[in-house]
């Protein structure tokens, strides 16, 4: 039995979804509440991080982990190239949502005004409801401070919202210009880094400043649109 551990809302979610989608490998999906942390962390991952992907009773943590298991576990189309040039701009690309793209959208969808009024609630969609009057109590103040002491930590939430927007558009056209010949961002077909970009790019979707400068990127559009005909399964 395959099941796919998730907090509600990541976008992590989203690609390891997709990507058991296209491979044809059959989940189910358990979400875990905030307030169940403690026991993720000390049964499972230390990190208290999710998604995670449990396999007949094995644990596999952090979703570029879970992906190469997958890839490694299951058949089904390969997302990660055999060909070595390949599967190195594929890593780099997956790192490259992961690590830059993922703090952008967390800073943009909970904490810029007219969005974080929006999104903020959804995150706590499944929460108990005791749980989301407290949550709901707290917010803005703690909640919204608390995701920007992290975009804060690492950098993007020190910057004022013109600079983020005009980062965000470089990323965006940068896109843009690898689908430039090609209809998918490495070698031609879809790969994990498409589904790690694609999923980053959703959540952009999810504010108002970002999806009105997405709507200028007709290509991106399209190949959002490509993957998600591959993937919705
Ligand atoms: N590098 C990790 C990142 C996962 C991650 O940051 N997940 C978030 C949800 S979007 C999380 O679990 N946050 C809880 C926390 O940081 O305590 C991965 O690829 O799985």
């Amino acid at each position: 039995m395959v099941v796919l551990h998730q907090f509600h809302m990541s976008p992590f979610n989203e690609k390891l979804q997709r990507m058991m989608r296209f491979k044809g490998v059959a989940f189910e999906e358990n979400y875990w509440r905030l307030t169940e942390q403690g026991k993720l962390k000390k049964k499972h991952n230390p990190t208290g991080k999710l998604p995670a992907l449990e396999h007949d009773g094995h644990w596999v943590c952090d979703s570029t982990d879970v992906a190469h298991y997958i890839e490694e576990n299951f058949p089904g189309p390969r997302l990660i190239p055999e060909d070595p040039a390949a599967a190195g701009l594929v890593h780099a690309l997956e790192d490259w949502a992961d690590e830059s793209l993922y703090f952008y959208e967390m800073h943009m969808r909970f904490t810029t005004d007219r969005n974080w009024e929006r999104n903020l609630p959804r995150m706590f969609e499944r929460e108990c409801w005791f749980m989301k009057s407290v949550l709901a109590g707290k917010m803005p103040g703690q909640i919204r401070k608390g995701i920007r002491k992290i975009t804060g930590t690492q950098g993007i939430g020190r910057k004022t919202e013109a600079q983020l927007l005009v980062d965000c558009r470089r990323h965006i056209s940068a896109v843009a210009g690898m689908l430039n010949d090609s209809d998918f961002l490495v070698a031609g077909q879809l790969t994990l880094a498409d589904l790690a970009v694609y999923a980053m790019f959703l959540c952009f979707l999810d504010t108002e400043e970002l999806a009105s400068i997405m709507s200028e990127y007709a290509a991106v559009g399209a190949w959002m649109s490509r993957v998600e005909q591959l993937t919705d399964g």
